[in-house]
């Protein structure tokens, strides 16, 4: 798999050229419209020129539908799309999303790998909770009753981003895969679904990264949180560096050996990056503290304008390391 961030003008060539072969496209928008069949749309705006990611497969893809979800296979991986509107709240939307994922998970036999969150409106407060805290009720819920265990009765929990949409309905991305993937924590940060309640009510579902031998190390949605407090309020660069750090230290050999895990990574192995950026003044200086800590590798990444899931996070960075096996 290789991952392009694309331009409006170089568009509908690009999808000419790899034709059959999109396992996944994503235009960022500041629409509030539906996805089509072969396109999502996240109601983000993009930052800079490109607006498109496309992940182009080496081998030919079958789309279809999956219980009436709309999915793509190639190999291994299986990548699914479910959007709703609200219809009676959020913390309602989000439990029947998800438990129709865990009926698609169950049926078809499959593993989670990483998720996807676009969170309408996710700091608005103005119902009776915020709406993350809305959000991470309805997705603790089902996890709770129709999540996956392993063999010690343990949930099984992926990566995952959260971050906020423009508005339209609750999207989420879901990737699958045959083969069982491990998913991992960072020794910097408490376990996302072990934080206290300082956060809300229910703790949020994902594991920091997820590696899946043969295709990839999955990094979640990750920020300058360290043990479970958001460090540098205000601060765009030394929140990007932190950010980095814990980055750093979750794809390090010394972290993914207890997860038995053959090698280590550096940030420079990182195939994909996306950056979201709280506000539009700190772009600059996000963007060229995240270059400066790359040095002489050139990152290939999308640059985002987005709430990101705590008021006082300024930045949030993801990324993905395919390997060839
Ligand atoms: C954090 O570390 C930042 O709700 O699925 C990162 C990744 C974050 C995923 C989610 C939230 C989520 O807590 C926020």
């Amino acid at each position: 798999m290789k991952v392009y961030f694309i331009t409006e003008n170089e568009y509908s060539e690009f999808m000419k050229i790899h034709k059959g072969y999109i396992f996944r496209a994503i235009e960022f928008t500041h629409s509030l419209e539906k996805s089509t069949a072969l396109l999502s749309k996240a109601s983000v705006a993009p930052l800079a020129e490109q607006k498109y990611e496309i992940w182009v497969s080496e081998k030919k893809v079958k789309n279809s539908t999956i219980d009436e979800v709309t999915s793509v296979s190639s190999g291994n991986l299986i990548y699914s799309r479910f959007e709703d509107d609200e219809k009676l709240n959020l913390e309602n939307t989000t439990y029947n999303l998800y438990k129709k994922i865990f009926s698609i998970l169950k049926k078809n036999n499959l593993n989670l790998v990483r998720i996807w969150n676009y969170v309408p409106n996710i700091l608005d407060e103005s119902g009776t909770l915020e709406r993350y805290r809305q959000f991470n009720i309805g997705r603790n819920k089902a996890w709770e009753e129709f999540g996956p265990k392993d063999t010690n009765n343990k949930l099984i929990i992926p990566a995952a981003s959260g971050i906020g949409a423009l508005g339209g309905p609750l999207k989420i991305g879901v990737l699958f895969s045959k083969e069982k993937p491990v998913h991992i924590n960072n020794p910097r940060q408490i376990s996302a679904y072990n934080y206290s309640n300082k956060y809300g009510p229910k703790p949020p579902m994902f594991s920091r990264a997820t590696y899946l031998p043969n295709v990839g190390l999955f990094i979640s949605g990750t920020a300058s949180i360290v043990g479970e407090n958001s460090l540098h309020h205000g601060d765009h660069k030394k929140q990007t560096i932190e950010t980095m750090r814990n980055i750093e230290l979750l794809i390090s050999k010394k972290n993914l050996v207890n997860y038995g895990i053959p090698k280590g990574y550096s940030l420079k192995d990182i195939t994909d990056w996306r950056i979201y950026v709280k506000d539009i003044y700190g772009a600059k200086l996000i963007e060229k503290t995240f270059l400066n800590k790359l040095k002489e590798n050139k990152p290939n990444y999308i640059f985002l304008h987005d709430d990101i899931c705590r008021d006082n996070l300024l930045v949030e960075i993801e990324g993905t390391i395919f390997t060839k096996s």
